[in-house]
């Protein structure tokens, strides 16, 4: 009878350190948007051939019980899509949930499950337009969860870890992908067939190893506290379209987006950002009709567009996008477009994001 009593007391005590433990750590919400990391395949196999956005948050969360030990999660199912179908709505929907929830007490720290193909672009919007200096931690995944040597479960992990450590903070938006933490300015999916696929052409933060949060470099552009961009301030995103430059280019992608509705176009220029000289009176037109020019350059590994070289941007009136991919010089574009800037504005604008 004595050591039942002496168990059930000893069972209490353990519910309780459990509890008071639980209770000291951090909280971290988990918010799920589909992609591969809840993609599944038809066996382990198919590491490739998948549906993409199947697994729901609260399963994700269950795979990986050692989740528990970083930090106190939850979850929610704010979208289930493959990220190449995100619009401008659905950013600025979780926009304003990541918002939401920055500004509660009882959260310290968000991640973001997202598909990998635009989560480049969705990192840095979050960047931009929420005002907060805790961890907020986009995640993907290349293989699907029922795959061999699935890399998402550990993504996911490295993911919480880096949301739910006080030494992320004040770093802005970040991705998190095979075990490296970039910042979500400029990281970028550059290989899309291996779980080594996302890059920053001025490299990683740092790494996430065995839970652990270890920092190289901190990110010196304007973020989130300090961005002129607050996502409560937004109703909406003015359209921004992109078009390539190539070989043998015309002005027709340009003039059919303008036609459309576009209120800048992005050139996803050859080289440093440059035009075809059967393109420039197209582009000169179109900014005489209001039209902003931003040219960026569709280099993989990284652009870098300096302003008046190859195309005389002061004469033409037209924006450089700097180093900004032509993706998330589209992201950027659009907000400085929401807030009435003019060519001027938006230059100053993007030598600071
Ligand atoms: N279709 C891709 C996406 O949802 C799958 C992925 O890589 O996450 O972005």
């Amino acid at each position: 009878m004595k050591l039942a009593r002496t168990l059930a007391a000893a069972m209490a005590g353990l519910a309780l350190a459990c509890a008071v433990h639980a209770q000291s750590l951090p909280k971290v919400v988990i918010l799920a948007t589909g992609g591969t990391i809840a993609g599944a395949g038809a066996t382990a196999a198919n590491s490739a051939t998948y549906q993409a956005a199947k697994v729901p948050v609260d399963k994700l969360i269950a795979g990986i019980p050692e989740i528990g030990k970083l930090a106190a999660v939850r979850g929610e199912q704010v979208f289930q899509i493959a990220s190449e179908s995100f619009t401008d709505e659905h950013l600025l929907q979780l926009g304003r949930r990541v918002a939401a929830l920055a500004k509660q007490d009882d959260v310290d720290g968000i991640v973001v499950t997202h598909g990998t193909d635009t989560l480049e672009e969705t990192a840095f919007f979050l960047n931009l337009v929420v005002p907060t200096d805790k961890p907020v931690v986009v995640v993907g995944s290349m293989r699907p969860g029922t795959a061999l040597s699935a890399d998402g479960a550990l993504n996911l992990y490295n993911a919480v870890a880096t949301a739910a450590d006080k030494s992320a903070r004040g770093k802005g938006v970040l991705a998190v992908m095979n075990d490296e933490i970039f910042t979500g300015r400029d990281v970028t999916k550059a290989v899309n067939i291996r779980t080594e696929a996302f890059k920053s052409p001025w490299g990683a933060l740092g790494m996430v190893v065995e839970g652990r949060t270890y920092w190289f470099r901190a990110p010196v552009k304007r973020h989130t506290l300090n961005s002129e961009f607050g996502i409560d301030a937004i109703k909406a995103l003015p359209p921004v379209g992109i078009a390539y430059g190539h070989g043998n280019a015309g002005d027709a992608a340009y003039r059919a987006l303008a036609a459309q509705g576009a209120k800048a176009l992005v050139h996803a220029g050859t080289g440093n950002g440059s035009v075809a000289r059967q393109v420039v009176p197209a582009l000169r037109e179109l900014r005489a009709q209001g039209v902003q020019i931003v040219r960026s350059a569709r280099v993989a590994g990284g652009g870098f567009v300096l302003r008046n070289a190859e195309q005389p941007d002061d004469e033409y009136d037209w924006v450089v996008a700097h180093d900004l991919n032509p993706q998330k010089a589209r992201i950027l574009a659009a907000l400085a477009l929401a807030r009435g800037a003019d060519a001027r504005e938006m230059q100053r604008i993007f030598l600071e994001y």
